[in-house]
């Protein structure tokens, strides 16, 4: 324990952080997950305790895994070691690890499926006859052996590429430039798509609950596996960012800065597809590849509608990147400690093996499809075990150490909140309201309640 590597790289400044972390944070998350699971869980009362989740127990552990990694200057397993050396909480350390191979692995699918439109755009679009084939043209892809596996291989390089030239001068200046480009797009597909005639569907849908859902325990945890997914909570990607900074940092702006960047992109990018999907008629609960046939139709019916799917589709590619490559940097962290080998080296070997593990993901869009657990796909299977259970349960670690594993005095000056009402009101969740109300989400959906 105890030595502060003075090797480590750290940020070129505090803006610089937080583009990271927002880059991080906004991704296929925000888009392609957040629209697909709010239309599976029926909407508007998803969506309500979606946000709930994000302010009360969301943005705490943000907080919470800044802080431990600014005051560590470590790795997320080495950062437990550093401020708890000998005790048990360095397991939330191997979940966030854990986590970052299993989410990495399919999210370099779905990224390369990003990818795929971008190049039929940049090419000419697509071209259909009825909107209903948009449908065709997603499952022909997807179900295809060997095409998303070389746009995965093509999306993995690429991360590899950004985290092989190292933190400040790969993750930092991608982020600077192309995050705004993205949230203008955003908006401006929003106001379009908002113009469809599916408009009034699609508010209501969003915004007007149905109560009866708040009963269904499954909607909890959908909306709690997507709120630490959106935030890129529970998967080392906080801690290892926040290790970079400088101790001089303030934290509290920054976390509530990147939770409400976050959740305001999701939220535009859902106005952005439910017209759409209305106006369409597009199931809203379609699944994965709602954002894959809910645009192509939007940008067919609009003006200069395919160098609109061209940039956003790039943009979209590079919102992903900037998110995996925070899960990539998060094991390379790891393993250059924990072998002491190169970056270079270790940025290769990692992300080699991430592309392998999400080989099968890719196949159980077609192949592969046979393979089910509990009915779902590898891929599916993949995304639920870390999604909902893994992040929440690395959450629960997180708060619970802050809470309770660090002598409070010591936990509130490291997170700049000092010994202030907001300071205290912070612990207080992580003690009490983040452990409780994960514990009740987790046995309410494996039926005890
Ligand atoms: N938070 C990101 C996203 O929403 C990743 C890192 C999971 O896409």
């Amino acid at each position: 324990m105890g030595q502060i590597d003075t090797n480590r790289e750290q940020w070129g400044s505090r803006l610089g952080f937080i583009l990271a972390a927002m880059g991080s944070a906004v991704g296929l998350g925000n888009i392609w997950r957040f629209s697909y699971v709010t239309g599976e869980n029926g909407g508007a009362a998803f969506l309500l305790i979606y946000f709930f989740f994000i302010i009360f127990i969301g943005i705490p552990i943000v907080m919470a895994e800044f802080t431990i990694g600014k005051r560590a200057q470590s790795d997320v397993v080495g950062s437990f070691e550093e401020i708890a050396p000998g005790k048990p909480w360095v397991i939330a350390g191997f979940m966030g690890v854990a986590s970052a191979f299993i989410i990495l692995s399919f999210y370099g699918v779905i990224a390369g499926w990003t990818v795929r439109y971008f190049i039929h755009y940049l090419t000419g679009g697509i071209t259909v006859e009825n909107d209903a084939q948009y449908v065709d043209v997603f499952l022909n892809f997807i179900t295809n052996p060997l095409q998303p596996l070389l746009w995965q291989f093509l999306f993995m390089a690429l991360t590899i590429g950004i985290v092989y030239v190292g933190v400040k001068k790969g993750i930092e200046k991608t982020n600077k430039i192309l995050m705004p480009l993205l949230a203008i797009l955003v908006i401006i597909l929003a106001g379009y798509s908002l113009t469809l005639g599916g408009a009034s569907d699609a508010l209501s849908f969003l915004f007007t609950p149905d109560w009866s859902k708040l009963s269904d325990p499954n909607v909890y945890l959908a909306a709690l596996g997507q709120a630490f997914f959106s935030l890129s909570l529970g998967m080392g990607a906080l801690i290892t960012y926040g290790s970079y900074l400088s101790k001089k940092e303030k934290l509290p702006g920054a976390a509530a800065s990147v939770a409400a960047l976050d959740t305001v992109f999701a939220l535009i990018a859902g106005l952005m597809i439910f017209p759409a999907v209305f106006a369409f008629g597009i199931q809203p609960d379609e699944g994965p590849g709602l954002v894959f046939i809910a645009l192509p139709s939007i940008f067919d019916n609009m003006a200069y509608g395919t160098l609109f799917g061209g940039v956003f589709f790039f943009l979209l590619a590079v919102a992903a990147l900037s998110s995996s490559v925070s899960l990539l940097e998060v094991a390379v962290a790891y393993f250059i400690r924990k072998f002491n080998w190169t970056r270079q080296k270790t940025t290769i070997i990692i992300g080699g093996i991430i592309f392998i593990i999400g080989v099968p993901s890719s196949l159980s869009q077609g192949n592969w499809s046979h393979i089910t657990f509990f009915g779902a796909s590898i891929l599916d299977s993949m995304d639920f075990i870390a999604s909902n259970i893994l992040l929440p349960l690395g959450g629960l670690l997180i708060a619970l150490f802050v809470g309770w594993g660090w002598k409070k005095s010591d936990a509130l000056e490291a997170s700049d909140f000092g010994d202030t009402l907001l300071g205290n009101s912070w612990i207080f969740i992580l003690r009490y309201f983040a452990p409780i109300a994960i514990f009740i989400v987790f046995l309410a959906s494996i039926g005890v309640f």
